[in-house]
Order: structure tokens, then C-alpha cells, then sequence
């Protein structure tokens, strides 16, 4: 994809490594450019069931490169945070979000500004117990942005995110998981192999049905119970044609394990 970020697919899933560990895989116009293109090949390719992202050396990601913002500001430059947003930064979100096939976020250290918050983007977090997480955004005169200010409250409720968004200070793992921010915080060392380990369980799932669930609990926020009950009515009419699940209640019967494929038809 170039040097900016390392992509592979294998069994049915893609891991995605933000790979500029000298600057704690920061967001440069280029690696936003080369995450773009890996996340074209994800949806265009059946084959990949679950999506694996994560952070090369000691941090996850570190938000914007501000080195790169300085450089616009030294040739006379203003930083326009908007035009980011809206080219680079608000797509990704939405494309995490939409995209028909789990995505875990393996937080292998610290995560901060748009960094933080395209890790609460993903569907299930895992983060390293060194880790933590940091709405840096206040420290440098900017808002929280990634949908930071959407996630947060609805996670953390009011009080903690006004107070971690005001403040910028650093939430550790082992709290983020206390509050119900992230869903495990993990040993150092067995931080890959857990996120590894959930990534093959999902290419061996049926995709289908955990597409259309994901997309269930997004929508939930904006619905009320008789518009989410018909949701759930549709999206059950769906996943019930789909052939995974007649493998499924198949092996259910037989008492075997289910060979998914994660197609919607035959
Ligand atoms: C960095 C960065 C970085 C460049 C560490 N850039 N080099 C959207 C749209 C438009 C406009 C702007 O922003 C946004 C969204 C955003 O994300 S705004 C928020 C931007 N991010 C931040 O403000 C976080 C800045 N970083 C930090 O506060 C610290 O580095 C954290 C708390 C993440 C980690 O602290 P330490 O563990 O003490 O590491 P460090 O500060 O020593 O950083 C290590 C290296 O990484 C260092 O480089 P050097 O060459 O001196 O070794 C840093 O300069 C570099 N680095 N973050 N965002």
C-alpha cells in the first residue's frame, strides 16, 4: 500500500498496521491516503471476513501529524482543521461504521486526538494494559472531531466525557474498560494473539448476520423501540435466507459444528 502503512490478508482477514512509529503512527495526507486504498480493497473483496487494525512500535496513533500542520504554518499557512475533516477524517469514521464486516481495534499503546477516536470508531476494542487513551484536542485549542463528541457521551455518559474531553487528560486502559469505553484491556504481551484470535473467530462467522447486527446498534441510537423493532424485523427476514443460517440450525440439529461462509446467497 506504501511505506506508511502495512497491509495483509490472510484466512479471511485483513490487518491493517499504521506504521510511522517514529511519530507515533501520527496522520500524515499520505498514510490517509494509503488507509483509503486498503479500506477500497476490504470492501472489494468477498473474501475478507473481519478487519484487524492497529499501531506499529509504542503507540497506536497520535492523531493528526501536527509536524505536517507546522509545515503549512512556516510557509505562511493556516490550518484549516475543517477541510481534513471533511476529506479524510469524517470519511474513515463513516467507512468503519458502514463497512459490512467486523473491525477490531487492537490499542497497542497510546492513542490520542483523531487517534483515539478512530479507535472507538471500530466494533470492538482491545487495548494493551499499557495503553491509554487521550482527547489531546483541548491542549492544542482544537475539538475533539472523529465523532469523538457523538461516542463519548453515549458511552461514558456526560460527566466523564465532558471532564476527558476538557481536560485531555490521559484514561488509562484498565479505567477505559471500567467505564465501558473499550470491551477488554489485555496483557502487553497478549494483546495480538487475543485480537488475532477474534479476528479468525469473526472470518469463520456468519458475516452477513453480524453485518446487519452492527448496523442494528448504530441505527438503535437515533430510533425509538417501534422503529427498531421493525429494523430488526427486516434485518431478521435477511440474515434468515441467508445460507449461514440454514448451515447453522442445520448444525445446531446434526450436533455439529457450522461451516459458515459468510455469503448472502448461495
Ligand atoms: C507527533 C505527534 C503528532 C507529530 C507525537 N504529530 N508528531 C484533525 C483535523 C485538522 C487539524 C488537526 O487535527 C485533527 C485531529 C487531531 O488529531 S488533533 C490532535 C493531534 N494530536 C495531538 O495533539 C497529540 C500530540 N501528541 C502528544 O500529546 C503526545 O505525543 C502523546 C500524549 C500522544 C504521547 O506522549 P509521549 O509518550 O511522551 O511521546 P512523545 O510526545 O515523546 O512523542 C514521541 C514522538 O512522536 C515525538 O517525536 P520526536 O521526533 O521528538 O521523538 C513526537 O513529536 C512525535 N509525535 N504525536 N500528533
Amino acid at each position: 500500500m506504501g511505506d506508511n502503512l502495512l497491509f495483509e490478508r490472510a484466512d479471511g482477514v485483513a490487518t491493517i498496521t499504521l506504521n510511522r512509529p517514529d511519530k507515533l503512527n501520527a496522520f500524515t495526507t499520505e498514510l490517509h491516503r494509503e488507509l483509503a486504498a486498503a479500506l477500497d480493497a476490504i470492501e472489494g473483496d468477498g473474501s475478507i471476513r473481519a478487519v484487524l487494525l492497529t499501531g506499529a512500535g509504542r503507540g497506536f496513533c497520535a492523531g493528526q501529524d501536527l509536524g505536517e500542520r507546522a509545515a503549512v504554518m512556516a510557509a505562511g499557512g493556516k490550518i484549516e482543521g475543517g477541510k481534513a475533516l471533511e476529506t479524510w477524517y469524517n470519511p474513515l469514521v463513516r467507512r468503519l461504521r458502514r463497512l459490512e464486516k467486523p473491525v477490531v481495534c487492537a490499542v497497542n499503546g497510546v492513542a490520542a486526538g483523531a487517534g483515539a477516536n478512530i479507535a472507538l470508531a471500530c466494533d470492538i476494542v482491545l487495548a494493551a494494559r499499557s495503553a491509554s487513551f487521550v482527547q489531546a484536542f483541548a491542549k492544542i485549542g482544537l475539538v475533539p472531531d472523529c465523532g469523538g463528541t457523538w461516542i463519548l457521551p453515549r458511552l461514558l455518559g456526560p460527566a466523564r466525557a465532558r471532564a476527558l474531553a476538557l481536560t485531555g487528560e490521559p484514561l488509562p486502559a484498565e479505567k477505559a474498560e471500567a467505564w465501558g469505553l473499550i470491551w477488554r484491556a489485555v496483557d502487553d504481551a497478549a494483546l495480538m494473539s487475543e485480537a488475532h484470535g477474534l479476528c479468525a473467530a469473526f472470518a469463520a462467522a456468519p458475516t452477513v448476520a453480524l453485518a446487519l447486527t452492527k448496523r442494528l446498534i448504530d441505527e438503535s441510537w437515533g430510533n425509538d423501540l417501534d422503529t427498531q423493532l421493525d429494523l430488526e424485523r427486516e434485518s431478521q427476514r435477511e440474515a434468515s435466507l441467508t445460507p449461514d443460517c440454514a448451515e447453522g440450525v442445520r448444525a445446531f440439529l446434526g450436533k455439529r459444528p457450522p461451516v459458515f461462509t459468510g455469503r448472502r446467497g448461495l
